[in-house]
């Protein structure tokens, strides 16, 4: 009986849970993410100064294309509350990166110009979780 009283509840949670990433948009979720990333650590991720940080956040990489200098070093940054992602750059020049779960980062640094893309290994083939590094000389 306790099981039959309990499993509409759980039931009516899920029904209530906000509608699923892929039908919001994109500069919705990098501005909830960069909100997630001012209250993880009480400043805008542009603040960082030995990085330029890419969030990790509802199955996008936000920005989903940033340009660089030569040299720069780029940080990614999962904050998501669950889900763990992963970095892997399409020209296989690096291994794919650890799984990087909520608050754990990986930082490639980009020497060689040229485009470059990339995907979240678990995600971007049923999400679509893709992002592109235009490096410049
Ligand atoms: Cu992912």
């Amino acid at each position: 009986m306790k099981t039959q009283r309990l499993l509409p509840a759980a039931l009516s949670l899920l029904l209530a849970a906000p509608a699923l990433a892929a039908d919001e948009d994109a500069a919705t979720i990098c501005a909830e993410a960069e909100e997630r990333y001012v209250e993880l650590f009480g400043q805008p991720s542009a603040s960082v100064e030995d990085a330029e940080v890419v969030l990790m956040y509802k199955y996008n990489f936000c920005p989903a294309e940033l340009t660089v200098k030569a040299g720069t070093t780029v940080r990614w940054l999962n904050v998501d509350k669950r889900t763990s992602h992963s970095v892997l750059l399409k020209d296989g020049s690096e291994p794919e990166s650890d799984r990087l779960f909520p608050e754990e980062t990986v930082d490639l640094t980009f020497l060689t110009p040229g485009p470059l893309d990339y995907l979240c290994g678990p995600h971007w083939e049923t999400q679509n979780m893709i992002g592109m590094i235009t490096v410049e000389p």
